[in-house]
């Protein structure tokens, strides 16, 4: 059998890096894109990566953007891939309230790029294609959220990846190409990027009991999100692509946990219980043997929050078998155990 041959947008990125392992894992030949940066961005996948020269190397890496649809059509005309990932996105809800236009055009208008890139070199009848879509979509609607649950997205990062999600359904539907929708709930692990709330917290944490910081801010405590680990969700993505039929799945872990949570049970794996005193853009948090340590500033409030997001997976559970491996506690206590070495 010849070796399958995948793209990978977003290499770089938390999900990119634990999907790479993962093919190559499975056999197969793997090319990323990267993007230029004067600083390195390549350290997740570091230890997948081989001189492109070398014997037998199965991680090729290139350069290129989403956004320059020449390189991309030059690469996908070169690999010609039997299955994509495209997992490229600015994937910072925050920023996208201060980056709307980059962010609309990265999250929604590169995934059409894509799409007619392999339409144009007609790899859409053979390449399959795994969008990364997002709990983001439900926004304010309320839980539990499923495959039917109507889409209510409250941030321009949310409302580029809806036109993302509508244009695969649409090419699906229009040109017969496997593409599919993954709507991933919250997934998160030790190399979740460090401005997301979970990673914050963990190395906060650490940082914390080691002296080496004093205080955490943080916005919304009451925000809740169905938070899984991410190595087990990049399983889920390949099982899409291995159907006989494409179809769009909600992937979570069915549970929904608070920011404020979040923070008692990273506390918790280091000894320390968390006391909240007062409400509000009030409130604090104190930590035994170090004082205020918690507190809540404006700053991280969202102008449009999504409040409480708690995925229905049964469909992913009856479709492809998957259920997620790690719990909510085992998930904290590796970020909290990875953060504190
Ligand atoms: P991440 O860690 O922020 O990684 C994003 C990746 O996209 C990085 O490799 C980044 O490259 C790349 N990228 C950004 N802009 C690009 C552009 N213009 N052209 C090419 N590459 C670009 O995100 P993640 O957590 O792994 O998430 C992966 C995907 O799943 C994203 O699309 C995200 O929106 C979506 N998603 C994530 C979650 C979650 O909870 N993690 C849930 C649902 C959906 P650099 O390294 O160069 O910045
Ligand atoms: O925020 C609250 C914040 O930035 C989670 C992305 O991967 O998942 C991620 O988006 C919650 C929000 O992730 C802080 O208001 C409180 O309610 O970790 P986050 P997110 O916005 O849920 C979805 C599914 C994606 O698709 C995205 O790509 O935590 N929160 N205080 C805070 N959030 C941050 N970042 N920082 C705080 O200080």
């Amino acid at each position: 059998m010849s070796v399958k041959i995948a793209l990978v947008t977003g290499i770089t990125g938390q999900d990119g890096s634990y999907l790479a392992e993962f093919l190559l894992n499975k056999g197969y030949m793997v090319h990323g894109i990267i993007r230029r940066s004067s600083s390195v961005t390549t350290t997740r996948i570091e230890a997948l990566y081989q001189d492109r020269h070398a014997q037998g190397a199965r991680l090729i890496l290139h350069y290129g953007d989403l956004l320059d649809g020449n390189s991309l059509h030059k690469l996908l005309a070169q690999i010609r891939p039997d299955e994509i990932y495209n997992l490229a996105a600015q994937s910072h809800v925050q920023v996208s309230f201060e980056t709307p236009c980059y962010t609309s055009q990265v999250d929604g208008f590169g995934v059409q790029l894509l799409l007619e890139s392999l339409r144009a070199l007609d790899l859409h009848r053979t390449c399959r294609v795994y969008q990364a879509s997002t709990s983001e979509l439900f926004g304010s609607s309320p839980p539990p959220q499923s495959e039917v649950t109507p889409f209510y997205p409250r941030s321009p990062y949310a409302v580029a990846k809806l036109f993302a999600f509508w244009t695969v359904v649409n090419h699906r539907e229009s040109h017969g190409t496997f593409a599919v929708n993954g709507i991933l709930f919250n997934h998160e692990s030790e190399r979740r990027g460090i401005t997301f709330v979970t990673r914050k917290i963990t190395r906060a944490v650490a940082a914390i009991i080691s002296g080496r910081q004093q205080k955490l801010y943080l916005g919304n405590l009451n925000a809740k999100r169905d938070w899984g680990y991410a190595q087990d969700y990049v399983e889920a993505m390949w099982m899409m692509l291995q159907q006989d039929q494409p179809r769009d799945l909600v992937i979570a872990t069915g549970e929904s946990r608070s920011v404020r949570e979040f923070v008692e049970a990273a506390f918790d794996c280091v000894g320390h219980k968390v006391r909240w005193v007062g409400q509000g853009v009030d409130e604090r948090g104190f930590v035994e043997g170090f004082g205020e340590v918690i507190v809540v500033h404006p700053d991280h409030f969202r102008p449009c929050e999504v409040e409480n997001l708690h995925g229905d997976p049964s469909l992913a559970r009856e479709t492809l078998q998957w259920v997620p491996k790690t719990s909510f506690k085992e998930l904290v206590a590796k970020m909290v155990a990875h953060d504190c070495v």
